[in-house]
């Protein structure tokens, strides 16, 4: 094996004229078709110049030329950086910027935007359209359809994933080839996945859900998948009766059961339904199985570690908790002051090491040590503990993080564009419970005495920052926030006094 990632994920099939992507159409993309764009794009990428261990950037739609755009880096041994499409130009910078990526692909649409951004950080600027369009397609077209594999081992890069941080200032994961190809293995392995599934892809493929856990597990057991651009009730429901398998946050699992069509005969054939990325109240996996008579199978990952434990898939898959540590993966529970590994039962700090935890941060040595023991042990800044059956359960974080729809959202980075605007004295940014999104983003603000915060302006300058799914919800003025008497922001107070905000409508 030359370059295992890609020789188990895509060179295993080679040639093969096998169903891989079912598009919303109809239309059916094979192994063989993927692969021979893939060698087209790498052939590309090397002629603008990158190499191995180099970094790629793309922001662009969910399409298959997107997905061959992983495959092709993989195979050209290039660091693939995806990054979520909502990231505006001033987020994007700061992500290509950090990286050096020496490419950046970006939609036709926000090429005049994104020119200047990629001009300043010395990157090539390439376009991809979500019908596949534009200048990378241009330049594939001449290129030939068959690339010789770059020689990687296990230990070498794969992708970097940023992911926001309680400073506010985003973190590049280093994730390994071994990192991805392990988790890949076990999941396969542990959730029964074969070549006769065929697995309902709505999730974003930017983030570990959508492309390495969902992509990577369908890579390995040779299925396809019904590769949805986004989640879509009328799609997911239209498309249903051809799969076997989903794999979803737990706000899929809320929309499909608030509609009335998704019944118990539309998914009496399906295998297995997976939920991860953020809780899953048990009231929805309650709700789900009187639906339907499936058991939602919970499991728990990150970005830095892939995915750590999963509940069974033969024993009982137990509501409100996300199951045993995968195979290879040791887990422990930890006093967050001391580090010493707590009695089962008792509430700490959840703790993963693994070949799925992650390498460190990508030039952040401080951080990584904060967070990754020498000992390998990665500290994940959940909170949890091990019950009487073994099971973990996550009761809560030990970081300030909000979880919307299953995207992460630091506060830290909406109080710093907050606090920067006129008359803002101070801001405390939360996460309050919301019935479609699990949590969602409501800022409070302190007027600089005697003035008085324009909320329209704060709001136009959240825009200009800052991804659409991080915005506040609502921006309320408050006279002072609530301290302690080591005078820390008390966000609890303000979770638990303005809980039920949006408990009705939005
Ligand atoms: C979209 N919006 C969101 C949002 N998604 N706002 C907050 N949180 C979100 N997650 C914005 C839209 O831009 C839109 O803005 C408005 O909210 C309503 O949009 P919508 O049409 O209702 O949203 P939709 O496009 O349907 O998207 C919702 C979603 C999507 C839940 C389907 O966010 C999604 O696919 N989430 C999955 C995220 C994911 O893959 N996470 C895995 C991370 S990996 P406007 O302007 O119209 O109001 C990880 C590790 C692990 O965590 O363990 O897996
Ligand atoms: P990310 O950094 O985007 O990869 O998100 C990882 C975080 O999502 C974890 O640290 C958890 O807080 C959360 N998460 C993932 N899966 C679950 C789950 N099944 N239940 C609760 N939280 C989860």
């Amino acid at each position: 094996m030359t370059n295992p990632l890609f020789d188990h994920l895509f060179g295993r099939h080679d040639g093969q004229d096998t169903a891989f992507l079912i598009l919303p159409g109809g239309q059916t993309l094979t192994h063989a078709a993927f692969l021979a764009m893939a060698a087209r794009y790498a052939h590309v990428f090397v002629d603008l110049g990158l190499k191995p261990g180099d970094r790629l950037a793309l922001q662009v739609e969910k399409s298959p030329q997107a997905l061959a755009v992983y495959a092709a880096a993989v195979q050209a041994g290039i660091v693939f950086l995806p990054l979520n499409t909502g990231y505006t130009a001033s987020e994007l910078s700061y992500f290509v910027q950090n990286s050096g990526a020496g490419v950046l692909i970006c939609d036709p649409a926000n090429a005049g935007n994104l020119q200047p951004v990629a001009q300043a950080a010395g990157a090539h600027l390439e376009t991809l359209g979500a019908d596949g369009t534009g200048s990378l397609a241009d330049r594939a077209a001449r290129a030939p359809a068959q690339f010789e594999t770059v020689a990687r081992g296990g230990d070498d890069l794969a992708a970097f994933l940023y992911t926001s941080g309680t400073t506010g200032r985003s973190k590049g994961a280093m994730l390994t080839q071994t990192n991805l190809l392990s988790n890949a293995e076990t999941l396969v392995d542990l959730w029964r996945f074969t070549k006769d599934d065929v697995l309902l892809h709505a999730l974003p493929i930017f983030h570990t859900h959508g492309l390495f856990v969902a992509t990577n597990v369908m890579l390995l057991a040779g299925g396809p998948m019904i590769f949805l651009p986004k989640f879509d009730l009328d799609q997911m429901i239209a498309q249903m009766p051809q799969a076997t398998a989903m794999m979803g946050v737990p706000t899929f699992y809320t929309r499909l059961l608030d509609d009335a069509r998704f019944t118990g005969d539309l998914v009496r054939h399906m295998r297995l339904f997976v939920s991860g990325s953020a809780p899953l109240l048990a009231e929805t996996h309650t709700q789900f199985e009187t639906r339907t008579g499936h058991r939602i199978l919970e499991r728990y990952g990150m970005t830095e570690t892939n995915m750590n434990t999963s509940n069974p898939y033969d024993g009982a898959r137990r509501a409100g908790t996300v199951g045993m540590p995968l195979p290879g993966v040791a887990l422990k529970i930890t006093d967050p002051t001391t580090g010493v590994t707590l009695p089962d039962g008792d509430i700490g700090q959840i703790e993963v090491r693994g070949p799925n935890v992650f390498k460190g941060y990508w030039q952040m040595p401080e951080k990584t040590r904060e967070e990754l023991r020498a000992d390998g042990f990665f500290i994940t800044g959940d909170l949890g503990l091990i019950d009487d059956q073994g099971y973990v359960q996550i009761v809560g974080r030990n970081k300030d993080l909000i979880i919307s729809g299953g995207y992460n959202i630091y506060p830290k980075e909406i109080e710093t564009v907050l606090d920067d605007q006129p008359g803002v004295l101070e801001s405390a940014v939360v996460g309050l419970p919301h019935p479609d999104f699990g949590e969602t983003v409501v800022g409070f603000v302190v007027a600089a005495p005697g003035q008085s915060p324009d909320l329209d302006a704060m709001g136009s300058a959240v825009r200009e920052h800052l991804a659409r799914f991080k915005h506040p919800r609502r921006l309320i003025i408050l006279p002072e926030l609530p301290r302690n008497t080591m005078g820390k922001v008390q966000k609890n107070m303000l979770r638990q006094e303005y809980a039920a905000m949006f408990a009705g409508p939005d």
